[in-house]
């Protein structure tokens, strides 16, 4: 029923491979190398699914669906059990919060494009490029931390992970790969290693993934 276009490296493919894991919602994968041949994200026939050129493409029923919260959410209304959200408004809120705070204020600063953009363009060198990284994603993550105060319990649903959590263990992926301080970030640290127990966020881990280098 589901194809996932997307990249073993991308954390916002790596959001969606947990959430379809934590679904029990079965998909394949199809590759677009982001770095190969200057990105296969660019090609023709990958920006027909996404005008944007970027991954994750989830193709639904013959449709192309873009943006990877957008696709969590309707994963989460096409598939509602598990449901990945917390009951209550306020906490609903709170945990697309806390992914928002992910995904669209630290994650489009640390894009391949902008830092291919910074180097290229503005002729940042590479301890320049990597210190942009670090500063947007430790300043990003101490954010994070501090909604994780309000965690009900080991996980965002108390006794087990969604959401929020799809969203977190990618970026701390990232952060780590890095080498971000993250020495700011206890929660986050602890609570990614829970989740990297469990088999949905082992099996999603990028090095699990067919195209792993
Ligand atoms: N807001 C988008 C972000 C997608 C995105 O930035 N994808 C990255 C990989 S994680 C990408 O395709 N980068 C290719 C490039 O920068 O050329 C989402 O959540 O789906």
């Amino acid at each position: 029923m589901y194809t996932l276009f997307g990249y073993w490296r991308s954390s916002a493919s790596y959001r969606l491979r947990i959430a379809l894991n934590l679904k029990g919602v079965p998909y394949d994968q199809e590759v677009v190398h982001l770095v190969r041949d200057g990105g296969e994200q660019h090609q023709a026939s990958f920006r027909a699914r996404n005008p944007h050129g970027l991954v994750p493409v989830l193709r639904a029923d013959d449709r192309d669906l873009t943006q990877s919260l957008a696709i969590l959410e309707f994963l989460e209304e096409r598939h509602p059990e598990p449901s990945l959200l917390p009951d209550s408004a306020f906490d609903r809120a709170w945990v697309r919060a806390v992914a928002q705070t992910i995904a669209c204020e630290i994650h489009p600063l640390n894009n391949l494009r902008v830092l291919k953009y910074l180097v290229t363009e503005l002729g940042a060198s590479e301890d320049a490029k990597l210190g942009w990284y670090r500063h947007w994603v430790e300043q990003g993550l101490a954010v994070v931390e501090s909604h994780l105060a309000r965690l009900p319990g080991d996980f965002s649903l108390g006794d087990r992970p969604g959401y929020l959590e799809a969203c977190l263990v990618p970026q701390v992926y990232n952060a780590r790969r890095f080498q971000c301080d993250l020495s700011q970030c206890p929660a986050a640290v602890a609570l990614d290693g829970r989740c990297n127990e469990l088999d949905a966020f082992r099996e999603a881990a990028p090095e699990r993934q067919p195209d792993a280098e």
